[in-house]
Order: structure tokens, then C-alpha cells, then sequence
């Protein structure tokens, strides 16, 4: 087992990994940069080392810096939590080169999954049901009508190193092919200087449902089930839940054995996930890979009664997994609320600052994670989210109460946040109904899409 892990990120998931390492045994080294010197990782690790100055590139970004803390830490293994280097395939392959574990997949996995067009091609060789669209991506607006053509419209253009709604547009007919797709190509030159793209099929109003793998480095892969993350804002999870109301056992089986014929296409090492996307005759369809434990796997964890972290660096240490496909039992119901530093009133604008007062609500079932405390600056340079409120219950309708219920006995002072807009949509009869899909949000509270 590692002695010592260096955990490359900051906030909630910093102080999530310190945890598990403390509870393992294993000593821990925070990184921080100059606006983070009274963050709550920085106090809580071992020993904390700062890395530079605010801005993330020339901080929690920057591979040399990160190394050089490492080494001089003397630490053996690097957790890169989420965001920041989490996928950086170059990061993997340095820390692979200097002899210093990457806690999750090869730099070969993380690079060859990083490329969408490639790992769609992938999963069309390996038998996995993809979005019906092309097999080769596309470069120019004219190969991609007559793609376009063949698949029928409405489809959609992506980019092959998009993420997160960039690059990406619908063409419901030929008519708009040209503008969108110059549009979706522009969007990923300047984003990820890369001009490959790639059509298929415009999936309506589908579920967004990703499995959680694990996956040893002897060949054994499970998975832990499925996650609903329907419901988005501008392609920001806004909250998401396990297991989902659109899954049967026998949908479940299918998907999920789907999800570990995937992981063992591109022989997958750690944990990851596989996102689906769920139509309305539910048939699904491989959408992408995330290499990188996920903001989300709190839901996965409360109904497998796991802990993914734990696994993860027992995967990354060389441990078999200690269980099989027939041991996951997936029991009660989670949802996880995500608070941020945002205001909704005004298109969800950051609002860092000061917080005067923190109240957190308990009790069995309720999971807080988070790095606020009362009094903490929240800084300008990094994403918004501030705290997870996760509950866990026997149904999803008793979770739903409980969720009600802490949302209620939160309060956080000082600064704007969503948590209202989380009441709002607890409480409102269509999420409570189950009938979410990813155009949720515009349909049910379109005061907020201005
Ligand atoms: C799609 C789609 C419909 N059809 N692809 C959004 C982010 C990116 N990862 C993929 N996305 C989508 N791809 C096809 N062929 C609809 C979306 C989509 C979406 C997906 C999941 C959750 C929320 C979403 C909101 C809008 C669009």
C-alpha cells in the first residue's frame, strides 16, 4: 500500500480523498495556491505545500509544479480527484515517467477515451450499441451534410475533443447544416484546437444515465449501478440520483453488463464511468467515457454501501477487487443536491465571497460534503460549487422528504447560492413525478432560462 498520496486538487473532493487516506492508514500531502492558503484541505492534510499563485493554470494546473511538490514530498502516489488534471493524459504519462502513481487509468486509456470520435469507434467495434451516426469523423461542412443525409435529420454535431455542450450543435435540416456545423468546428478550434468532428443521430428529450465501473488491473470488472443525471443546467449536473426510476432490474443487467463490455474493450483500469443516453422507448446508446471519479459518485456509493475512493487506491496499489458482480447489491434510494456560489435570479452567476454563517442539517441518511466553514472567503478563481448534500432512504419518495427536510435546515450566509432553486425543484410535482429527461429544467422552470 501507497505511504503517502499527494492530492492534486482542491474544495470538497480534496478533503473527501484526505478521508479515505487517513482512514487507510496513509499519510497525505495537500497542494494549495495562494488564494487557498486558509482552504480546508490545506489545514486538514498532513502536510500542505503551496504550488503557486491563484490562477489554476499557473497552480493546480500546472503538471511541473505538481510533480516537483511530489517529489519533494517524498509522496508516492498522485490523486488528481476531478477537473483540473483528473484527464489530462499528458499529467498520467509524467507521473508514469517519474515513477509516481496516477491514481486512475494509464495515460493510454485517459488519451484514447479524451478522443470522443475514436472511443465511439471503439465501442462500435466492441459490440457496444452506440448513437447511430457516423464511423469515421468528419472535417468539413460538405462531408458532414452528406453524413448528415444518410443518418436523416434532426442530428447532432459534435466535436471529438468537446465536453461540456462546447462544440457541439442540432441541424434539424439541410438547410441549417452548414451555419452549425462551421459554428460547432469554430467552438472546437479555439476550445481544444481541434478541428475533428463527428455527426449522429438527435436523440429527443433522452435520460443522461451513466453506470459506475471498477475495474482491477487482473482483468476483473464490475459494476455499481446506474446514476440518473437528467437534470442539467447548460450542461451542469444540477442534481442527480441512483438508482433511476427508468431502469428496470432487467434494463439494468443489459446496461450494466454493456458498461463492463466497454471498460474491457480498452482493458479499463480503476474506477470510471460509462454515460448513456436513455431514449423514450428505452433503448440506449454509448455516449461517452469518464476516466476520473466523478462529483456524483456519492449516490453510487450510498446504495452499494461503498467507498469509492478506498477502491480506487486499493486498485491503483495493485489489490485485487475484493468482491464480484454477484456481491453489488444495490439498496434504498440517494440523491445528490449540489449547492453552489451562484445566483439564480441572475442566469446563475458566480458569487464568490465571504460566508457569515454555515448551519448544516444531520441525521441518519444525511451526507454533507463540502470545505466551507464559517467565515471562509470563497474564492473568484475556481468552480462554484461549494457543498454535496446527499441523502439516502429506502425510496426514492422517502428520500425525496429527506431531502426536503435538510435542504430546509440548510444555511449558508453571506453569499448567493441555488439551495432555493434546489427546494423548488424537490418540491415540484415533476420531479417528484420521475418524468425528467434533459430539457427538464427549460420546460418545468423556464423563469430561470432567461
Ligand atoms: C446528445 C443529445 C441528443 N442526441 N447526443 C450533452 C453533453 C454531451 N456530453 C452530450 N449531450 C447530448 N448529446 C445526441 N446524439 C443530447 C445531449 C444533451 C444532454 C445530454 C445529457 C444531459 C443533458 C443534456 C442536455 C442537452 C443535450
Amino acid at each position: 500500500m501507497f505511504n503517502k498520496i499527494l492530492i492534486a486538487n482542491r474544495g470538497e473532493i480534496a478533503v473527501r480523498i484526505i478521508r479515505a487516506c487517513r482512514e487507510m492508514g496513509i499519510k497525505t500531502v495537500a497542494v494549495y495556491s495562494e488564494a487557498d492558503r486558509d482552504a480546508l484541505h490545506t489545514f486538514l492534510a498532513d502536510e500542505a505545500i503551496c504550488i503557486g499563485p491563484a490562477a489554476s493554470t499557473e497552480s493546480y494546473l500546472d503538471m511541473e509544479r505538481i510533480i516537483s511538490a511530489t517529489v519533494a514530498m517524498k509522496a508516492d502516489a498522485i490523486h488528481p480527484g476531478f477537473g483540473f488534471l483528473s484527464e489530462n493524459a499528458r499529467f498520467a504519462e509524467l507521473c508514469e515517467k517519474c515513477n509516481i502513481k496516477f491514481i486512475g487509468p494509464s495515460a493510454e486509456i485517459i488519451h484514447k477515451m479524451g478522443n470522443k470520435s475514436e472511443a465511439r469507434k471503439t465501442m462500435m467495434e466492441a459490440g457496444v450499441p452506440v448513437v447511430p451516426g457516423s464511423k469515421e469523423p468528419v472535417f468539413t461542412a460538405a462531408e458532414g451534410l452528406k453524413m448528415a443525409e444518410t443518418i436523416g435529420f434532426p442530428v447532432m454535431i459534435k466535436a471529438s475533443s468537446g465536453g461540456g455542450g462546447k462544440g457541439m450543435r442540432i441541424s434539424r435540416g439541410a438547410d441549417d447544416f452548414e451555419a452549425n456545423f462551421n459554428q460547432a468546428q469554430m467552438e472546437s478550434v479555439k476550445g481544444f484546437s481541434d478541428d475533428t468532428m463527428y455527426i449522429e443521430k438527435y436523440i429527443e428529450q433522452p435520460r443522461h444515465i451513466e453506470f459506475q465501473i471498477l475495474a482491477d488491473s487482473y482483468g476483473n470488472v464490475v459494476h455499481l449501478g446506474e446514476r440518473d443525471c437528467s437534470i442539467q443546467r447548460r450542461h451542469q449536473k444540477v442534481l442527480e440520483e441512483s438508482p433511476s426510476v427508468a431502469i428496470s432490474a432487467d434494463l439494468r443487467k443489459r446496461m450494466g453488463e454493456t458498461a463492463i463490455k466497454a471498460a474491457e474493450a480498452v482493458g479499463y483500469v480503476n474506477a470510471g464511468t460509462i454515460e448513456f443516453l436513455l431514449d423514450k422507448s428505452k433503448e440506449f446508446y454509448f455516449m461517452e467515457m469518464n476516466t476520473r471519479i466523478q462529483v456524483e459518485h456519492p449516490v453510487t456509493e450510498a446504495v452499494t454501501d461503498m467507498d469509492l475512493i478506498k477502491e480506487q487506491i486499493k486498485i491503483a496499489a495493485g489489490e485485487k477487487l475484493s468482491f464480484t458482480q454477484e456481491d453489488v447489491v444495490i439498496r434504498g434510494h440517494a440523491i445528490e443536491c449540489r449547492i453552489n456560489a451562484e445566483n439564480p435570479e441572475k442566469n446563475f452567476m458566480p458569487c464568490p465571497g465571504r460566508i457569515t454563517n454555515v448551519h448544516v442539517p444531520g441525521g441518519r441518511g444525511v451526507r454533507i460534503d463540502t470545505a466551507i466553514y464559517n467565515d471562509y472567503m470563497v474564492p473568484p478563481n475556481y468552480d462554484s460549487m461549494l457543498l454535496k448534500l446527499i441523502v439516502y432512504d429506502k425510496d426514492r419518495e422517502s428520500a425525496i422528504a429527506k431531502m426536503r427536510s435538510a435542504l430546509g435546515e440548510l444555511i449558508i450566509e453571506g453569499i448567493e447560492t441555488n439551495l432555493d432553486f434546489q427546494y423548488e425543484i424537490m418540491s415540484s410535482e415533476a420531479y417528484q413525478s420521475g418524468e425528467v429527461d434533459t430539457d427538464f429544467i427549460p420546460r418545468y422552470f423556464p423563469q430561470y432560462c432567461k
